[in-house]
């Protein structure tokens, strides 16, 4: 018997480089599941037009994430890769979940109010970003989501907004699931704190050598431990406990010696998706998002049709 694949999708915004969080908070478990779905990979061009102003920024940004899509080994004839601007089907429902949720609602969020807290300009655009990602999943029926746990709360908000509009106007959109994995959650960036593009404390997916080294000395220690702990939960990304352990007990105390061997292993994991990114040119991104675009609306079209009709638009 035939057994139809469930939904995927994940997306990551183009508003800076990728940093090795948002590889193995989403992108990496996309990779080693994708396959098994029907999948979807977005560019969140529009979720980055609440932080950068720079277009020359934003269009390079795009373009590089796709290129990392690639890099990371994301196959386009097997996942629909494509530029969530290049699909007004995101606005118009977006601008329809916003009507399901109240203000005081999206007050609770917590990726705001810390984006807010770490001097973010509080935009409307940033404040209703929930119900644009809601729109994003909803539009493609999507049964599972692969993200980092900042990420819980805006998937808990989708389930909110689809739930209200589904029991306004009946069934007609699907609730999703976040996929969160252990140990994977929240990267620590090299201040401690959640790495984030926007936090300047990022180690770079895509680095030079140089820039590996450089973000890897910056890790701030912690003078009285005997481990500096965050070196060591990078460290774990790549390496299990029973491989780190004996090297952390051999290196006590010794936090430039430990950040070198963390600095090669990075080298050793970034290198080989590094040559691959170098040959990935603008026109290949350019084929794959316009192909990407035309599959992606074949969904989208036919969830917004019946949108349209249930709330009285059509
Ligand atoms: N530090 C992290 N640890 C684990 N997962 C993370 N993600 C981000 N940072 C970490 C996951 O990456 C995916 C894409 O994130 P995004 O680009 O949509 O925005 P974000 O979560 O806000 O990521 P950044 O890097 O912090 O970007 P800025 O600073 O521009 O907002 C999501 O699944 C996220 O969970």
């Amino acid at each position: 018997m035939l057994t139809e694949k469930k939904r995927l999708l994940t997306g990551l915004q183009s508003s800076g480089d990728l940093h090795i969080g948002n590889y193995f908070g989403a992108l990496k478990p996309f990779v080693e599941i994708y396959k098994e779905y029907e999948s979807f990979l977005m560019v969140a061009d529009y979720h980055a037009l609440t932080s950068v102003r720079n277009p020359e920024a934003l269009r390079r940004n795009t373009l590089n994430v796709v290129r990392d899509y690639l890099a990371a080994g994301v196959d386009p004839e097997k996942a629909v890769i494509f530029r969530q601007s290049d699909n007004q089907d995101h606005t118009e429902l977006g601008w329809i979940m916003n009507c399901m949720v109240t203000v005081p609602f999206l007050m609770q969020a917590h990726s705001y109010k810390d984006k807010v807290a770490k001097g973010i300009e509080p935009n409307a655009g940033l404040f209703t970003y929930p119900m644009l990602q809601a729109a994003d999943i909803a539009l493609y029926n999507i049964d599972t989501v692969p993200v980092g746990e900042d990420q819980r709360q805006h998937l808990e908000y989708t389930r909110e907004a689809i739930g209200k509009f589904n029991r306004a106007y009946g069934e007609t959109l699907k609730e999703p699931q976040e996929m969160i994995l252990d140990g994977v959650g929240v990267v620590l960036g090299t201040d401690g704190l959640k790495m984030s593009k926007s936090y300047r404390n990022t180690i770079p997916l895509f680095g030079s050598t140089e820039e590996i080294q450089k973000a890897v000395m910056s890790i701030v220690t912690d003078s009285t431990g005997d481990r500096p702990e965050n070196v060591y939960a990078i460290h774990r990304l790549l390496k299990s406990a029973a491989e780190l352990d004996p090297i952390y007990e051999a290196n006590k105390g010794r936090y430039g010696d430990l950040k070198k061997l963390l600095t090669a292993d990075l080298e050793a994991f970034i290198a080989p998706m590094r040559e691959v990114r170098a040959t990935i040119t603008d026109e290949m991104v350019q084929e794959v998002l316009a192909a990407g675009v035309d599959k992606a609306k074949a969904v989208s079209h036919v969830t917004l049709k019946k949108v349209r009709s249930a709330i009285g638009i059509d």
